[in-house]
């Protein structure tokens, strides 16, 4: 189908349509923002929200996807070549303002194009992208308001009121109903030019996927729970296992909130990798409790794939662990550090650097991360997502408006800290960080691991990473 010119706001008027042409729909994760300093030399995985967009939607429109974070990739001259009718946005908190500029240049190249903002920020907070240049945003995206959306659409009509979708004709208003994400398996064929890039730490090519959603350990700090549901809901077994083995990567990353949640289904589990013969590496986030409480099962991970385990240890202290609501304590930590390194499976743990250490606070956490010697170590200043809990307890105390969404992204400094400067607390990250990977070693692991080419990609990484510190530090 050609692209509609010059139509009326969200409706499609073509003559190729009636002739039955499918709608052409562009998919476009926006390019890398320099704040995700976890992601290129790090974690740089698929987009997974849009291939399961791909995936509903490929039976009645002509969809592609067009990832800006792959080095190459242009955008105007993607609208040129493909002539979408419409261009859907994916989008995290750091995404906001390079997905309006792209949206606001898709509409300069044609004001006909129909633009989309959907995930994770359109679902947190949807009036980021009341603008202009953005006809409609998916708050939250199931596969029957998206078949709805695009059959409206396809058949030229007015969109009605959709659960779920906020329109600029009607002021973003949307339907009121509240909802979440539905579970869509991807279709990852529809980034198949793009797979070898993908990555997860050292492991690489690697795809993602999740096998359960929702979490009941509502920790202040997190918003997973609040995005996919406040209880752990499972995918069935099989479901799971099939899609693991339609996997053509060697490695996957299961970044469901828990995934050694429960002991049966990790059970099952390793039964059906076994018996399907399924040979891969595996990466997980696992809380510390759900190690501690199970150590055989973890050896039995460990011997069907699992590498390592992304941990949550927070704090070195219990009093920070219990104003997190992270039900956990520094013993159960020590615990689960332990039964890792039994398993001969890799930790790599995330910590939250609380805004009111002081410098005395800071030595004492360098000495826990000695105990508990995880093989890699996230460092995060705290930050308080504005639709997470812990945002009230320290709106006063921001160091930059809910609306600066670049800056929120774990990497910077973003409460005013209580006990130093800001210029000393960023000191104190950095020579953290400089502990971390000197004196504990984990550069030594990442050689061993993962070799020196890795380790140079890494260490690219690194170095941006403390360049920006270094100038926060000195702006701070
Ligand atoms: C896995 C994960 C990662 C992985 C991989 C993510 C990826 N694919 O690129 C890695 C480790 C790389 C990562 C990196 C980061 N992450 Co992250 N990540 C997650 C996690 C755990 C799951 C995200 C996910 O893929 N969900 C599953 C997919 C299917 O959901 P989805 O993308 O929302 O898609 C659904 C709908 O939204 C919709 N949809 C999506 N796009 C579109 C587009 C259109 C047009 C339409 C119609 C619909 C639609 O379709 C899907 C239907 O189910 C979330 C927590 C969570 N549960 O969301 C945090 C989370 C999203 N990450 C977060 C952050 C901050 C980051 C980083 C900025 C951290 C950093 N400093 O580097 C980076 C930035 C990444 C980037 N894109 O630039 C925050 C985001 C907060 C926010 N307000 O946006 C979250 C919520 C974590 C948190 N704070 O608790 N992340």
């Amino acid at each position: 189908m050609k692209q509609a010119r010059g139509n009326k706001q969200g409706v499609v008027r073509d003559a190729n349509q009636e002739r039955g042409v499918l709608m052409r729909v562009l998919l476009v994760r926006p390019g890398r923002r320099k704040q995700a300093i976890t992601l290129g030399e790090f974690m740089f995985a698929e987009p997974i929200g849009l291939e399961c967009v791909y995936s509903v939607l490929k039976d009645t429109c002509q969809v592609k996807i067009l990832d800006l974070m792959i080095e190459g990739q242009e955008f105007t001259k993607e609208l040129q070549d493909f002539r979408p009718d419409v261009v859907g946005f994916t989008s995290y908190c750091i995404d906001v303002l390079a997905v309006l500029e792209l949206a606001k240049a898709a509409k300069k190249i044609n004001p006909g194009f129909i633009t989309l903002a959907g995930g994770t920020q359109a679902l947190l907070a949807p009036e980021s992208f009341y603008n202009e240049y953005i006809d409609h945003i998916f708050e939250y995206t199931t596969k029957e308001n998206l078949l709805e959306f695009f059959d409206s659409l396809s058949r030229g009509e007015e969109i009605p009121p959709i659960a779920g979708v906020r329109s600029r004709r009607d002021n973003y208003l949307g339907t009121g109903a509240k909802g979440i994400n539905d579970y869509i398996i991807p279709e990852r064929s529809s980034t198949a030019g793009y797979r070898r890039h993908y990555s997860y730490f050292g492991y690489k090519p690697c795809a993602i996927m999740q096998t359960s959603m929702g979490c009941s350990t509502h920790c202040k700090f997190c918003l997973r729970w609040k995005i996919e549901g406040p209880v752990e809901q499972d995918r069935p077994m099989t479901e799971v296992i099939d899609q693991i083995a339609g996997i053509a990567e060697p490695s996957i990353m299961f970044y469901d909130n828990n995934f050694l949640y429960n002991p049966r289904r990790l059970e099952d589990f390793c039964d059906a990798i076994e018996t399907r013969g399924i040979r891969k590496n595996f990466i997980c986030y696992g809380s510390a409790r759900s190690i501690a409480a199970q150590p055989e099962l973890m050896q039995r991970l460990g011997k069907i794939g699992l590498r390592a385990v992304l941990v949550g240890y927070e704090s070195f202290r219990d009093e920070d662990l219990a104003s997190y609501q992270k039900q956990s304590t520094v013993a159960v930590n020590l615990e689960a550090a332990r039964i890792l390194k039994e398993a001969g499976i890799d930790c790599w743990a995330s910590f939250i650097l609380h805004p009111d250490w002081s410098a005395k606070d800071f030595g004492e956490f360098r000495r826990c991360l000695k105990q508990l010697k995880p093989e890699i170590s996230f460092l995060s200043p705290m930050t308080p997502f504005p639709a997470g809990l812990l945002y009230r307890q320290y709106q006063d105390r921001l160091l930059f408006p809910k609306e600066a969404y670049d800056q929120w992204s774990f990497s910077v400094v973003s409460i005013r800290p209580s006990q130093m400067s800001l210029r000393r607390y960023y000191l104190e990250v950095m020579r953290t960080n400089l502990y971390v990977n000197l004196c504990l070693n984990n550069s030594t692991y990442l050689v061993r691991k993962f070799g020196w080419r890795t380790m140079v990609r890494l260490l690219k990484g690194s170095l941006k990473f403390g360049w920006t510190y270094t100038k926060l530090m000195l702006k701070g």
